[in-house]
């Protein structure tokens, strides 16, 4: 069938639906239920709540929006909107006890399933191609994502368990590409159940720019940490050489150093850094003063979506770097497949026609930019989702990792956080500005 034959939408619509709610399942089923309602980190939500809020969202959006149907139970909504309870709020809140949570989401996943057998595809932004079936699909997967976060900050022994990647060969390089100067399409007009922040598709002029073939690996960081990196303010900017000495900083998130080795805690287990992995857990400006350290910058939102999107000689962007098709286990580590990182260079079948790779997957990668509205921009279907974060200290990650599901990565998407941030997935890429010599050699 055509990719708008309201069979195909509801068949993809379903999958979507019951992926997020196994890995929902299993994130919320691998600890004991006194695990579910203990607060891990002030930085989270109890799991209980993310569970809760997941059918909470998924009975406001899909149930009444798309369904006209009245509120299961009213009384709750407040506890579930999460603008007006902070995260670390969210434990002393009288909240559905774990087996009501489940009892909860499973009853309002059960009736939208039902009401997706004879849901219209047309006739308004809402149900045009099963956007909000998908929207909450990517919802659930986002929560997922932040549940995996809170297994990682929770203390004990571990609970969760996957294979690693497969080993990789040493990347042969090159270890930047150049990316010629000229306009390129940025964000999407076409792709169904793209969110709001990542319309319209719209032209812009990226001067050229050389950029990592991989994300930096632990074996780079560490170069920049023994050469004294976090002792030294010039490499930093201002709020993070504040943070750096506020926190006694002095490694990414989770390592220690024990007898002259590095060593970090992942998901409940002590393990020596992998040298060839991308680094994980580092802030913004972590990212930010090795770049400067290694007489490089931070890629643009832009120069990141240009390198990962268009294809040279073609006016049109393609969804990711290898072409429109869906990611596959052959192209990216997505999905919590896998609980790490693959080595920098795996994956060679996802590179871009430029050769670039990782750029789906792995590590979400820190950009140099605020994240701020596309020209055009139209809040939908909820201010709450993007517009009210635009213009606040937030700086954008692209690329998706192995924590986020496929179906909320894409060329397009885009995440968000604050620079200080780092008990997220987070890694990142350097580039460059083309030098004047190498203009003058004709490089370009
Ligand atoms: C897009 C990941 C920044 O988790 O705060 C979940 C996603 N929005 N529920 C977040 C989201 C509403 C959001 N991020
Ligand atoms: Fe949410």
């Amino acid at each position: 069938g055509s990719p708008t034959d309201p069979e195909v939408l509801r068949t993809r619509a379903q999958s979507a639906l019951l992926a997020a709610r196994e890995r929902t399942a299993l994130l919320t089923s691998c600890v004991e239920d006194d695990e579910l309602t203990a607060q891990h980190s002030p930085l989270m939500s109890p799991l209980v709540w993310d569970l809760a809020h997941i059918g909470n969202q998924e009975e406001q959006w899909l149930l009444r929006a798309v369904g006209g149907r009245a509120a299961l139970r009213p009384e709750i909504d407040s506890l579930y909107d999460a603008f007006e309870h902070p995260r670390a709020a969210r434990p002393s809140l009288p909240l559905l006890a774990p087996d009501e949570a489940r009892r909860y989401a499973s009853d309002v996943r059960g009736r939208a399933l039902d009401l997706l057998e004879s849901a219209p595809f047309h006739g308004s932004p809402l149900t045009d191609a099963g956007f909000a079936f998908g929207m909450i699909a990517q919802h659930e997967q986002q929560h997922d994502e932040t549940m995996l976060i809170t297994h990682q900050l929770r203390a004990g022994a571990p609970a969760l368990t996957a294979p690693d990647p497969e080993p990789a060969p040493p990347f042969p390089g090159p270890s930047e590409v150049l990316v010629p100067g000229g306009p390129f399409m940025m964000g999407t007009s076409a792709e169904p159940w793209a969110l709001d922040n990542e319309r319209p598709a719209h032209r812009r002029l990226v001067p050229p720019y050389f950029i990592d073939t991989t994300p930096v690996t632990n074996a780079a960081y560490q170069r920049f940490i023994d050469d004294g990196g976090y002792d030294e303010p010039r490499w930093w900017h201002e709020r993070g050489w504040e943070a750096v000495r506020r926190g006694k900083l002095t490694a990414p998130l989770f390592w220690r150093r024990e007898a002259g080795q590095w060593l970090r805690r992942r998901f409940g287990a002590l393990e020596p850094v992998p040298a060839d992995e991308p680094v994980l857990h580092v802030s913004w400006y972590e990212a930010d003063a090795y770049a400067r350290w290694a007489g490089r910058r931070l890629p643009t939102e832009a120069e990141w979506e240009k390198a990962a999107r268009h294809h040279p000689g073609e006016d049109r962007s393609l969804r990711y770097p290898w072409g429109d098709a869906d990611p596959t286990p052959e192209r990216a580590n997505l999905g919590q497949r896998h609980l790490r990182p693959a080595p920098a260079g795996s994956y060679p079948l996802g590179a871009s026609p430029l050769g670039v790779r990782q750029l789906i997957g792995d590590v979400w990668e820190w950009t140099a930019s605020d994240f701020l509205p596309y020209p055009g921009f139209v809040a939908f279907p909820y201010r709450e989702y993007s517009e009210v974060f635009f213009g606040g200290d937030y700086k954008v990650l692209r690329g998706g990792a192995f924590s986020v599901d496929a179906v909320a990565c894409r060329g397009t998407f885009r995440n968000w956080d604050h620079p200080v941030r780092r008990q997220i997935f987070s890694g990142f890429r350097t580039a460059r500005d083309v030098t004047a010599a190498e203009t003058a050699e004709g490089a370009l």
